[in-house]
């Protein structure tokens, strides 16, 4: 447990480190308007836009020239020889391309790749971008690297967490940031989101953090949490890896050896399909879930976690 006085010490530090940076992986491009990050393993479209927009950022389009530069100088400072996904799409309707800000394709300036757009088998619904920056129409499915962009002002007002969500949280009991995470996602989606803000999904180590996470469920009651799903309970970074009958933390380590092995009375009840994934009640003590329903999440931070220590 951190002393007041070495917490604030740790925090004055932190604040100078973090003050107007969005995110250590991310880097500023003047001319572009805003900070970039090339996202190197690839995915589908649907994933590349999920992902972009879990990080706070929107999967980036060339929509003018400067933006444009910037993605293709991420590209060739990759060596990258394929082509990236733009966040211009027609998923909505078919033939009508827009970027994810909205903006219609005939309004973004743009070349052609040669022989496009073809439409090839009437299932190309997304723009890939060529290291030239000409632009082909192309499958949603198969998996491309891409560009996330969040469009900012050089100074950006980031918290004591390393991120400018106002809703991390730092507590000085744990020495953690978390965040009530209240629209609901399956284990896996809600593993992905935390992973994407820079943390984890919460893992309870002490008798202390039970209260803590207790505390924070108690801020967030079920009439905070708009949709018809079960507010009772959310997801924590605990699984059966598989492994039906024994629980490891995200860290790999048995709940005791993590330091809190506490299930609410009844659980884990292994309920109806089968319950693989990690939970909490608003006790504060554990629940086994299916991994695949949606339910709120939490995550925990490490309050530098995306503190960049370059400069
Ligand atoms: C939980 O239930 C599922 C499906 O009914 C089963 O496959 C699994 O082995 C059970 N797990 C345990 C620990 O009993
Ligand atoms: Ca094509
Ligand atoms: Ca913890
Ligand atoms: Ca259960």
């Amino acid at each position: 447990m951190m002393s007041t006085l070495t917490f604030l010490v740790l925090l004055i530090g932190l604040v100078t480190l973090l003050e107007g940076k969005y995110r250590c992986d991310y880097t500023y491009d003047a001319a572009a308007g805003g900070y970039l990050k090339l996202q190197r393993i690839p995915a589908n479209w649907r994933e590349a836009r999920l992902r972009c927009h879990l990080e706070g950022s929107k999967l980036a389009s060339p929509l003018n020239a400067d933006l444009s530069a910037a993605m293709r100088r991420l590209m060739k400072e990759d060596g990258m020889k394929c082509g990236i996904f733009t966040g211009i799409h027609s998923t909505f309707s078919r033939g009508d391309f827009h970027s994810v800000e909205g903006v219609p394709l005939p309004n973004i300036p743009h070349k052609w790749a040669e022989g496009e757009p073809d439409n090839y088998n009437d299932k190309e619904s997304c723009i890939m971008m060529l290291e030239n920056g000409d632009i082909a129409d192309v499958t949603c499915e198969e998996p491309l690297p891409y560009v996330c962009f969040k469009k900012s002002s050089k100074r950006l007002h980031v918290n004591g967490c390393g991120l400018t969500d106002p809703e991390y949280a730092l507590d000085i009991r744990t020495g953690s940031c978390y965040k009530f995470h209240r629209v609901p996602r399956t284990w896996s989606r809600a593993f992905m989101t935390c992973t994407a803000e820079g943390g984890q999904l919460a893992i309870i180590n002490s008798e202390t953090e039970s209260t803590v996470i207790k505390e924070i469920f108690a801020k967030n009651p079920p009439a905070s949490m708009p949709g018809n799903f079960w507010k009772e309970v959310a997801f924590m970074g605990f699984h059966d890896w598989g492994e039906h009958g024994e629980f490891l933390t995200i860290e790999g380590d048995t709940l005791t050896e993590a330091g809190f092995a506490k299930f609410s009375p009844g659980e884990p009840n292994n309920a109806t399909t089968g319950e693989f994934c990690g939970a909490v009640y608003r006790n504060g003590m554990y629940d086994d879930l299916w991994c695949e329903n949606k339910y709120a999440f939490i995550c925990e931070k490490s309050p530098d976690s995306l503190a960049c220590d370059d400069d």
